[in-house]
């Protein structure tokens, strides 16, 4: 079988205070901001910090983000989450060439799918999340980047 991810493309970070959390990273870690998006679909505000100066650049392929998460209401995931949980580590994203063909290879093994179909993600990504109970507790989410693998 060949490798279904590519890459760690993200680690989404749950926090309560957004720009706060920016800028304890931009403080600390001297990291850029690479975009920042509400997503009505996922409940979220949520800002993707650059790891690493990527030969081209900020949104250039083959770097890493960490990924903050504000949720957008008390009732959505990641709002679920804070009031479980506390602020901390939320999921990690892998990036896939093809998430489609992803979702079918990954879904015959048996592991839920979240999503059947990709939803809209950050900068432009296509995404699908793998069910948390299915992987050791771990919240999975694939990516496919909008223009290029990342
Ligand atoms: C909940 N659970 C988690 C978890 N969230 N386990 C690991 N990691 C997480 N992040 C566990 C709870 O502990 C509980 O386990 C069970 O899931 C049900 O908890 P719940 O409080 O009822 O939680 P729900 O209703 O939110 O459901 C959890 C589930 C949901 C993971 C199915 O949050 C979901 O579908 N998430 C995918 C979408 C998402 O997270 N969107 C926000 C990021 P026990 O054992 O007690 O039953 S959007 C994003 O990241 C986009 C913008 C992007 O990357 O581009």
């Amino acid at each position: 079988m060949l490798p279904l991810l590519g890459r760690i493309d993200h680690v989404g970070i749950a926090c309560r205070d957004l720009d706060t959390a920016v800028r304890m990273y931009q403080a600390t870690f001297g990291l850029q901001v690479a975009s920042v998006e509400v997503n009505e679909e996922q409940g979220v505000r949520e800002a993707m910090l650059q790891v690493g100066a990527g030969p081209a650049g900020v949104g250039a392929p083959g770097v890493g983000y960490v990924q903050l998460l504000e949720p957008l209401a008390p009732d959505t995931p990641v709002g679920r989450f804070l009031d479980r949980r506390g602020e901390g580590i939320h999921h990690v994203g892998y990036g896939v060439a093809d998430i489609g063909q992803a979702l079918a290879e990954i879904g015959a093994t048996g592991i839920r799918l979240l999503d059947e179909r990709p939803r809209h993600g950050s900068m432009g990504a296509s995404i699908a999340f793998l069910h948390p109970g299915d992987l050791g507790g771990v919240l999975t989410e694939l990516v496919q980047a909008a223009g290029h693998p990342r």
